[in-house]
């Protein structure tokens, strides 16, 4: 059984207003789904076990003449349990899946010059997420002098949008170091071997 995180998504989007099972599919194709992705189907079941456990409820909102929209609303109760969840320390996470890192454990078996192709393009894709997530930042917050100024809601994006460009700019400096070390590595050994 999951630990249904994504319950708490779904709870955490529908406190800021009520959103049909489209808009909150839509907010996962937007900033949350950088950092926590959901499938539509995904959502749609989980909007379902939460209506059967009265964290949310449901209303009908007349979109144009004829068509209905089946809108999500947090009851008190969704909202002491997002509540109760935001505050809670974090349960042992299951381990992550990094598919550099098993091909770095096995780097014996890789050979010498096919090594720095693998850390160029691993570099690549950092700098160009780094490049993405600054022109996120100027975007959102270019206008704003004083992020101690911003309104809480705000300040929580700018806070997940400054911790991915930490992130990635110090995965970034440990692949250039690591391809230094790699290559001086390699030159030791030609002599010593
Ligand atoms: C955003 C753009 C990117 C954002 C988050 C990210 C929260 C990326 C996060 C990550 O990679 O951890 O607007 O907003």
């Amino acid at each position: 059984v999951g630990r249904r995180i994504l319950k708490y998504a779904i709870l955490g989007l529908l406190s800021k207003r009520d959103m049909s099972g489209y808009d909150i599919t839509n907010e996962f194709k937007q900033a949350i789904g950088q950092f926590w992705s959901a499938k539509h189907s995904q959502i749609y079941v989980e909007l379902k076990k939460l209506l059967e456990e009265e964290a949310i409820s449901q209303y009908v909102e007349m979109a144009g003449a004829k068509l209905e929209k089946k809108m999500y609303r947090l009851t008190s109760n969704g909202e002491s349990e997002l509540h109760e969840w935001l505050v809670k320390p974090d349960e042992k996470v299951e381990t992550e899946k990094d598919v550099f890192a098993l091909r770095l454990y096995f780097l014996k078996d890789i050979a010498k010059d096919e090594i720095s192709p693998l850390f160029d393009y691993q570099l690549s894709m950092k700098y160009e997420k780094i490049e993405y997530l600054k022109e996120q930042l100027e975007i959102l917050f270019g206008e704003t002098s004083d992020p101690v100024k911003l309104d809480t809601a705000s300040l929580g994006h700018y806070l997940v949008l400054t911790k991915a460009i930490a992130r990635e700019e110090s995965y970034a400096q440990w692949l250039e170091d690591s391809l230094t070390l790699i290559t001086q590595h390699h030159f030791h050994k030609g002599e010593t071997d």
